[in-house]
């Protein structure tokens, strides 16, 4: 059945480069120029995971964050999570196979799933604003096509558009009407009705400046201006006129922690940044001092977990709250969340798909991610409960849960729809940004790389926070951190680039950066470094 695929893929998606290529956590990503073939074959995938399933299958054609020459590409399964491990491997195995091999590989997926090939397929496909994603697009198109998958392009969208719009497709509409059109409708309209009662509320003022990072983002953010009008004033910037993420969105301003280039630095408004795909956010702000803050996915997600608690207690819900972190969120948003405000929290690896997958286990699951990707799951049980409550009319704070419910996207961490949640909890509790940092501090905290010959001897438990082998260096860090007020350490295999990554917290930055040093070092001494000790050493001197 496969003829046709094969032909097409010689002719025109010929494989090029001889690299290994892995599906990893955020699918096949690398520069533009090396993708076509990869994107041919992805549209092909597509095709065969869409009869797998009997249900339509997305495809985003992004490299989010990173630099404008590079692309990717991301399936999506047809609730919206993450493309499910074992098809991952599929994927894997599909790219690198040479155009000789290409036939057995796919009836080898044919087998391996057991397929019924004769199931009719649905492919959803979405790209955002790089120059090279149209092309890209086509060359998805044309994998479809040669398989006789059925195709809906939905254009230049967000990420979380796609994940919206196929997750709404297979459910029939429960979730929402299945159109971009239905997706701003949606979130924008039960923001506008939260907010019914005025815009300003105490110190709450409704007005942000918007970092649209020269990305899709910028685009949507121009249509939900549309649909909110006076409800939120936005101030956009970043809409295309620089480069793609660069000294902008939030990636940079996580990163670097600064105030985003190509926005003015105005005194007391909140900044609200987003990445070049718009799955994740980052708020700023400049205070009275001049000083510049970061709110960073932790703060989000502890403002959001604490006003959820708030709710559910004063509308007399019994429903299991829950918010999951990675081991990369700060030590005091953790101390916050489960001291004062009695929120239990759970620890996930890192990636979307483990965090979204522990937040199933609540009835209301609040996950995020430091970086900013992170949404909020309700069980079937609790949207029920809260829909019925807040229908009898005479609970007001079950009837804000059922609007907040609306706002959010729960298909996949939305830059926007989270930042409407982050305004209707400010605008709930009258808070301005200066509040808001001020419910906790964070500790200082600092990330490092070392370069290791060989990474896939680093394994860990505990959701990351134990290193297992090499034998011995857990040992060394529990050594070295106990030696540090506030001190906490790990080290972990990066899943994305070929480093080790270091993370330290202590009670000042000086004691955090010794003791980052200190691990990097140990690191590099016990796991078989490559790179120039000498370096490590004098990171922050
Ligand atoms: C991917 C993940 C992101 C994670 C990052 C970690 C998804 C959609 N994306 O970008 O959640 O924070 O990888 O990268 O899961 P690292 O393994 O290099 O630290
Ligand atoms: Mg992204």
């Amino acid at each position: 059945m496969f003829a046709q695929a094969v032909s097409v893929a010689s002719q025109k998606y010929p494989k090029t480069g001889s690299k290994e290529i892995k599906y990893g956590t955020a699918g096949f990503r690398s520069n533009a120029d090396e993708l076509d073939f990869i994107m041919y074959r992805m549209g092909l995938l597509a095709v065969l995971r869409s009869k797998d399933t009997k249900a339509a299958i997305g495809v985003m054609i992004t490299a989010s964050h990173n630099p404008v020459k590079d692309n990717g590409v991301k399936l999506v399964d047809p609730a919206g999570e993450m493309l499910a491990a074992a098809w991952e491997m599929h994927a894997t195995a599909l790219v690198n196979v040479p155009d000789a091999s290409l036939d057995l590989a796919l009836q080898d997926i044919v087998e391996k799933a057991k397929i019924d090939v004769g199931q009719k397929a649905f492919v959803i496909v979405g790209r955002d604003t790089r120059p090279s994603s149209e092309r890209l697009r086509d060359a998805v198109l044309a994998g479809i096509g040669a398989v006789g998958g059925e195709v809906r392009d939905l254009g230049v969208i967000t990420t979380p558009v796609l994940h919206y719009v196929v997750t709404c497709h297979n459910d029939g509409g429960q979730y929402g009407e299945a159109t971009v059109k239905g997706y701003y409708q949606k979130i924008s309209h039960a923001f506008v009705r939260l907010r019914a009662s005025g815009a300003s509320n105490g110190k709450y003022q409704p007005e942000i400046l918007f970092d649209g990072a020269n990305g899709v983002g910028a685009l949507a953010m121009e249509e939900f201006a549309v649909h909110l009008g006076d409800s939120l004033k936005t101030t956009r910037y970043n809409k295309g006129e620089g480069v793609l993420n660069h000294m902008c969105g939030a990636d940079f301003v996580k990163v670097q922690q600064k105030w985003p280039g190509g926005v003015p630095e105005k005194v007391e408004i909140r900044c609200v940044s987003v990445d070049g795909d718009a799955d994740r956010v980052m708020y700023s702000y400049i205070d009275s001092g001049g000083v510049y803050h970061m709110l960073d996915g932790d703060k989000i997600a502890t403002l959001i977990a604490g006003y959820l608690q708030e709710l559910l207690s004063s509308s007399g819900l019994t429903l299991k709250l829950g918010l999951v972190q990675t081991a990369y969120a700060n030590g005091a948003s953790t101390a916050y969340i489960k001291e004062q405000l009695g929120v239990p929290v759970a620890c996930a690896k890192t990636g979307v798909k483990h965090l979204h997958h522990e937040a199933q286990q609540f009835d209301i699951g609040v996950y995020f991610e430091a970086n900013g990707h992170g949404t909020i799951l309700f069980s079937p049980t609790a949207k029920k409960a809260i829909r019925d409550a807040a229908a009898k009319g005479n609970n007001p704070n079950a009837g804000k849960l059922s609007g907040l419910l609306d706002v959010i996207n729960e298909t996949v961490g939305d830059a926007i729809s989270d930042m409407l949640v982050v305004e209707t909890v400010l605008h709930a509790r009258e808070w301005s940004a200066e509040d808001w940092n001020n419910a906790y501090k964070d500790l200082p905290n600092r990330q490092m790389k070392v370069t290791v010959a060989d990474r896939s001897i680093f394994t860990t438990t505990d959701a990351e926070r134990i290193c297992v082998t090499p034998v011995g260096l857990q040992d060394t860090i529990n050594k070295l951190v106990s030696g540090f007020s506030k001190g906490r350490a790990f080290v972990r295999p990066s899943g994305t680039e070929d480093i080790v990554r270091v993370y330290a917290e202590a009670a000042t930055q000086e004691e955090t950066d010794k003791l980052a040093v200190q691990v990097a070092c140990a690191v590099h001494d016990q796991a078989g470094g490559t790179g120039d000790r000498s370096a490590i050493l004098s990171s922050f001197a």
